[in-house]
């Protein structure tokens, strides 16, 4: 499982402040402790408060570079900022995101296959995000075609079925799962998935509880990537128990341990 720490986001006060301020320390100290966590991956989103969004994202990159080597996930919905992000990037990046919708299709993939980049895939459009199952695994389809079109390898797509808060959309989430289960039918090798675990818990009580119950679930059912809080030992636990209860890696006593190492 790729653990992509969540928590440089401007959505978070200090975060906002740090990138308002171009005060690095914040950003820097977030990176060293979900690399520690077990973030393997950071994404990266200004927030939805900044004005320059180029310009903040290009700092983000940067100052994060300066303290970590993992690869970082340039999450914004504003394609300049994802390429300004891009154009910093020491190593291959992941762009987070696109969607199924054509016009944005054919601005990331192009930008994915020239900057090396692996891409996730929202199975959306601008219609929103639909219930059911079948209609999440029609733009998965999309996305997958989309990808032999531009030509951008299978290997670095990541196609993400959007979870969604449970309290608000509790019908939405066994048939997120049932997405993740049927996108690995789709072709062969099959594309990747990626979730946004924080969303299934907010405003919910209780939230690492729901966090980790669902990421167990969702494992079985074929999770490869989840943007997700590195910082949270019961969660990383669980998806080192989970690895080993999917025969993904070897067993031994300290499984935990070697999950944070590798
Ligand atoms: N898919 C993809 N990318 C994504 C998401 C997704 N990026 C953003 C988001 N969803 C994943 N990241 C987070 C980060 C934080 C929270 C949820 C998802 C979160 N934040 C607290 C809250 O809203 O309650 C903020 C608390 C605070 O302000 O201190 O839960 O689905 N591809």
């Amino acid at each position: 499982m790729l653990i992509i720490g969540e928590r440089i986001n401007g959505m978070f006060t200090d975060i906002k402040e740090a990138i308002q301020q171009r005060n690095p320390a914040p950003i820097q100290e977030w990176a060293r402790r979900q690399e520690k966590g077990g973030a393997r991956a950071l994404d990266l989103n200004v927030g939805p408060a900044v004005e320059d969004k180029v310009g903040a994202m290009t700092w983000l990159v940067e100052v994060t570079q300066e303290v970590s080597q993992l690869t970082l996930c340039l999450d914004s919905t504003d394609i300049q900022a994802i390429e300004a992000g891009l154009k910093v990037c020491r190593n291959p990046a992941i762009i987070n995101s696109t969607n199924a919708e054509r016009e944005k299709m054919e601005e990331l993939f192009p930008l994915a296959v020239e900057y090396n980049a692996e891409l996730i895939g929202l199975t959306m459009n601008k219609s929103g995000i639909p219930k059911d199952s079948d209609s999440r695994l029609a733009f998965a389809m999309e996305l997958v075609a989309a990808a032999d079109e531009y030509g951008l390898p299978l290997e670095n797509l990541l196609i993400d079925p959007l979870i969604l808060p449970a309290n608000v959309a509790q019908d939405h989430v066994p048939e997120v799962l049932k997405t993740l289960q049927q996108i690995k039918l789709l072709s062969d090798p099959p594309p990747r998935t990626v979730l946004g675990l924080s969303n299934v818990s907010q405003n919910c009580h209780n939230r690492p509880l729901i966090n980790r119950t669902f990421i167990a679930m969702a494992m079985a059912c074929g999770l490869d990537a989840a943007i997700a809080d590195a910082c949270d030992e019961a969660l990383i636990e669980t998806v080192a128990a989970a690895e080993i209860l999917l025969n993904q890696t070897v067993y031994c006593d300290s499984f935990v341990k070697m999950y944070k190492v590798r």
